[in-house]
């Protein structure tokens, strides 16, 4: 069973006292992924794939080895469809650019949902403008869930692309991406699956998924920021061109008869040009280690269980509003509003309390228009190391200011 108190004490940071609900923005680090860094910094340090010295081949040695424990994680077939990037956002606008832009047509067809974070939004609108395709967008029940009636309704033999997150990072709602792969598949088209705030949170097997493409951030799972993956199927990715260019994604760069001939080097180098993020893949290896030592099942039942309470403790506070699906519906993260105050006031407040969430609308605007939340959400967010005393103190802070902002619009009432 996990024991969030034992878990606490490899995170250096949460003995200052700060109450850290800002989970799904970055999470906090274990000592273990923090000595990691220091220790590949201190004592191998060279450039990858480079040099024929000890330390280029122990570097190389180590951030080959990081794609292997990643790849496992995820349940690969192979570690040369993972690809390191700097984060969700860039894995997304690779496929963005080297997959949909040049396979787009005019009056073809991308799929995303109303709740998609802009970085699962603005690349896709980008390449469809580019080509003169379209970009539809599909909505959410009543209950804050994905509406799967209306996504195959969407869906046609002009549907390209179906880009959908796993897990909203403003409701928390959780989408079964294997049913949108498969519907996806139905009408010939590919599905990317966002798992920035999945992959951190739940078990993720890409096999079992059924998707062509799986993005996420090091840095929302324990890992160090800076460093991200995007997980491909290997013959798409062989059939992509590269992204960027430069060192290292080249198998050969000739000059014959005056002109420059390149041929690009195999998988997952072709899409790690320059020298990549090196110690942030060997932090990244280290944190999913220590989420594989406390079992990603035991991750998710646990934050399951902090939403349940949460829900339950805000629930019975005055003047304080609620969104988003059931507990077993949604991962770790509980969005709410204070009556008369806007959230960023809310979060201020918070923050004089010693409580850190986030506020605004999360890179998740359209949601918020939809919703008809103009000023936006505040956003509770947890991770395995969060306890219930922490979900008492939010309570016990929001008690206190949503009294105070009855109080204040009582007054301006007389
Ligand atoms: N959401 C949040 O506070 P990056 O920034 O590239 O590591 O992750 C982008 C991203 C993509 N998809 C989803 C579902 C996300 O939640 C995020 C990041 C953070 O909600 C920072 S904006």
């Amino acid at each position: 069973m996990l024991d969030p108190y034992e878990i606490r004490k490899d995170f250096p940071i949460l003995s200052t006292g700060v109450i850290y609900l800002d989970n799904a923005a970055t999470s906090q680090k274990p000592r273990q992924v923090i000595e990691a860094v220091a220790r590949f910094y201190e004592s191998v340090n060279a450039n990858i794939h480079r040099g024929i010295h000890r330390l280029s081949r122990e570097a190389t040695e180590a951030y080959e080895e990081a794609h292997e424990v990643v790849a496992r994680f995820i349940n690969a077939r192979s570690w040369r469809e993972v690809v390191f990037v700097r984060n969700a956002t860039e894995a997304i606008n690779l496929v963005a650019y080297s997959w949909a832009l040049r396979n787009l047509r005019e009056g073809d067809e991308v799929v995303i949902t109303v709740m998609e974070h802009h970085s699962n939004m603005l690349p896709w609108v980008a390449v469809a403008r580019m080509r003169g395709a379209r970009v539809k967008v599909v909505g959410l029940k009543r209950d804050y869930t994905l509406d799967y009636e209306e996504l195959e309704r969407a869906l046609s033999e002009r549907t390209r692309i179906v880009a959908v997150t796993q897990a909203s990072n403003v409701l928390g709602t959780i989408v079964d991406a294997r049913r949108v792969a498969r519907l996806a598949h139905e009408v010939g088209a590919i599905c990317l699956v966002d798992g920035a705030q999945s992959v951190p949170h739940m078990p993720v097997d890409v096999r079992a998924l059924e998707c062509d493409f799986l993005a996420f951030s090091g840095h929302k799972m324990l890992g160090p920021t800076g460093i991200g993956v995007l997980w491909g199927r290997e013959e798409l990715l062989e059939g992509m061109e590269p992204f960027l260019y430069g060192g290292d994604m080249i198998r050969e760069v000739r000059y014959r008869g005056g002109a420059i001939e390149a041929s690009w080097n195999e998988l997952p180098w072709k899409f790690e040009a320059g020298t990549p993020n090196i110690a942030g893949g060997v932090g990244l290896a280290e944190a999913v280690r220590y989420l594989q030592r406390v079992g990603m099942e035991e991750v998710r039942r646990h934050e399951e269980g902090l939403v349940r309470y949460a829900l339950k403790r805000l629930s019975e506070l005055e003047g304080v509003e609620l969104y988003g699906p059931p507990p077993e519906l949604r991962c770790g993260i509980v969005p709410f509003n204070v009556e008369g105050l806007d959230p960023h006031a809310v979060a201020a407040l918070l923050d004089q309390r010693g409580i850190a969430v986030r506020s605004g609308f999360h890179c998740a605007q359209p949601l918020h228009e939809y919703l008809g939340l103009t000023e936006g959400t505040v956003r509770a967010s947890f991770y395995l190391y969060n306890v219930k005393e922490e979900v008492d103190a939010l309570a016990e802070a929001l008690e206190g200011i949503a009294a105070i902002a009855a109080q204040a619009a009582g007054q301006r009432a007389l």
